[in-house]
């Protein structure tokens, strides 16, 4: 019996260990045996910005004016290794929110009185429903998310799992991780960015400021330069919110999304490059390649170039085209002209500009009000991005292209046969993204995935590799939800909206997506629906799917999705029952053996010793 149990046991313990493998490293540990290393360290930086000293979250360090992390770079083939220390020490603020914040915030609700369907509040915070998963938690532990690169899996640990049990990585202060990737040879080369993804933390985390630039190597820097394109400019657009220093109160925006999310619109500059509309300059004829990438945590964007003090007149009117060349990390092409692009959290754009005369020219956000948050008026602000300072060539200076930008070509990060046909589609689902507001609800308001918010037991969606899959995604609500799907891409294939583009004119051009196009996000827009087919390649594990306005996501709006097959792993608790009867039938076997066998032995003593005095006898 004892043997039996011995092995038992080990054979737990050995199971337990299979459970447990992990890529935490001590911190000793360089973490280096990579084609390419990188060392991210999440720390804490004070920062002057807009007139203030803001703390935030960062990777980056003083000598990096963009506030951003460095930017990687790796070329297809290579094998990268990135050991990320976590630093956040100290009290760096805001808290994340109680439930007796939010049943205080909704004992006046403000302009949250225009959710449409909301239910009854209670009449003290103990009666407040709680949904610990989702609430807003932990913002000093962190991880790391490779947006848009089709690498092994990596939000749960250890990267690659099969585990469906497996758990979030979540990094505190003080404990380091080591990620090793190996990018595929056929990678699409191109931009892509990084930043972390721990559920509860990563709205609070990026608008502080951590997220990074990561390169592909691919032929496109080599493409332009042979045509004569040599003045390329990165364009990063992003809201931010900090703790202001010097006040004890938190920063309006950072509580308004913890406690609401509905009104948060009074104060939203967006930087460029972490700058106030700072000026790029280009000569005339000269092409400007910017590679844009759209940071923003919770909006929604434009892009449109106006000669300034234009900028009030309608894009097809005023706007100066432009031309884009790739999507998402995915080269084009053909350049595709265009006079508005509205972009959302995670979308990158390379984006030829031309101009024919000198003058200033200005990169304008406008038109997306009252899109955003329920016909609210004043989110977010129509602004002016950056300026474009256009002047004459030198003379001795040839700068134009050796051809016309509508005549180029570039080796297209997918080749058109890759493009997915309908005979490849094994399955469609449904997606809907939608929200709840229900007053005795913490938080407020609810995120939902197909009416349930995130559960980090549950797994929603699976898919094989190999295969591709239609993803209907529906918008229930008035404001824009960007999609995002880790690890493999998509085609979009139809869009709608029941809105009007007469009262919303962007939503022209919202819609006006390319269907054959990779993307790794793409909007959903308010009371519509997009549908793409997303083709399953080698990478399996579980991975996530989920909205890209990072509050929406840390609250509720995301899905945990399996490709592959799940490892066998033993769960106790789906076996506790079984255990705990089985310990106690045996603990009362082993009772009333040892009783009963008791008992006979006295009977048996006694009646040998009656035997033998009969027989003396
Ligand atoms: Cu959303």
């Amino acid at each position: 019996m004892q043997r039996y149990l011995a092995v038992a046991c080990q054979f737990l313990i050995l199971l337990q260990a299979a459970v447990a493998k992990t890529d935490f490293i001590d911190c000793n540990n360089p973490c280096n045996g990579g084609d390419v290393n990188y060392h991210l360290k999440a720390s804490v930086r004070i920062m002057p910005m807009l007139n203030y000293t803001y703390m935030g979250r960062t990777y980056s360090n003083e000598s990096l004016p963009n506030h951003m992390g460095p930017t990687m770079r790796v070329k297809p083939g290579q094998t990268m290794w990135i050991k990320l220390s976590n630093e956040l020490y100290g009290n760096i603020g805001p808290k994340p929110p109680t439930a007796v914040e939010y049943w205080n915030m909704l004992q006046d609700p403000g302009e949250k009185i225009k959710y449409q369907r909301y239910k009854r509040r209670v009449s003290s915070p103990s009666e407040m429903k709680v949904d610990t998963a989702n609430m807003p938690h932990d913002f000093d532990t962190t991880n790391l998310h490779l947006h848009g690169l089709d690498v092994d899996v990596h939000m749960f640990d250890p990267v690659g799992t099969h585990n469906p049990d497996a758990p979030h990585i979540a990094i505190k202060p003080g404990q380091c991780y080591c990620y090793k990737f190996t990018v595929p040879k056929h990678h699409p080369g191109g931009m892509y960015w990084y930043h972390p993804h721990v559920h509860g933390s990563t709205a609070v985390q990026m608008w502080g400021g951590m997220m990074g630039l990561l390169y592909i190597d691919g032929p496109l820097e080599e493409e332009l330069k042979n045509y004569g394109v040599t003045n390329t400019q990165e364009y990063v657009i992003w809201d931010p919110a900090f703790k202001q220093v010097e006040k004890e109160t938190h920063n309006l925006e950072v509580d308004e999304f913890l406690l609401g999310q509905t009104t948060l619109s009074k104060i939203h500059p967006f930087l460029i490059n972490g700058q106030i509309t700072p000026d790029f300059q280009v000569y005339v004829g000269q092409v400007l390649h910017l590679r844009v990438l759209c940071a923003t945590i919770e909006n929604e964007n434009t892009f449109i170039v106006y000669p300034e003090g234009e900028e009030t007149k309608h894009w097809n009117e005023a706007a100066i085209p432009f031309w884009i060349i790739g999507s998402d990390g995915v080269t084009r092409s053909k350049p595709k002209k265009k006079n508005i692009i509205v972009l959302s959290g995670g979308q990158r754009e390379e984006i030829l500009l031309q101009f024919d005369k000198p003058g200033k020219y200005v990169v304008s956000q406008q038109g997306i009000q009252g899109m955003q948050f329920f016909d609210m008026r004043g989110h977010p602000h129509d602004a002016i991005l950056s300026t474009i300072t256009v002047t004459e060539a030198p003379k001795d200076v040839d700068v134009t292209p050796t051809m016309p930008i509508a005549n180029m070509t570039f080796t297209p990060g997918y080749a058109e046969e890759e493009s997915i046909s309908p005979e490849e589609i094994m399955g469609s689902e449904t997606i809907v993204f939608s929200m709840g507001s229900e007053f005795d609800k913490a938080p407020f308001p609810q995120y939902f995935v197909n009416g349930k918010p995130f559960d980090p037991n549950q797994i929603n969606f699976h898919a094989k590799p190999g295969e591709a899959r239609e993803y209907i995604l529906i918008n229930a609500n008035h404001n824009a939800h960007p999609f995002h799907i880790h690890v493999n891409r998509f085609q979009v294939k139809k869009m709608s909206s029941g809105l009007s583009s007469e009262k919303y004119p962007v939503l022209e051009s919202v819609l006006d997506h390319d269907p054959d196009v990779w993307r790794d996000t793409f909007m959903v827009p308010p009371n519509g629906k997009t549908e793409i087919w997303v083709k399953f390649k080698e990478y399996t594990g579980k991975t996530v799917l989920h909205c890209h306005f990072l509050a929406h996501e840390d609250t509720g709006m995301m899905s945990t999705l399996f490709i592959g097959e799940e490892d066998f792993v033993f769960r106790l608790k789906d076996h506790i029952q079984w255990i705990v009867g089985s310990v106690i039938g045996l603990i009362v076997s082993f009772l009333f053996f040892h009783f009963f066998t008791k008992q006979s032995r006295d009977y048996s003593a006694v009646s040998m010793n009656e035997l033998k005095s009969k027989a003396r006898d």
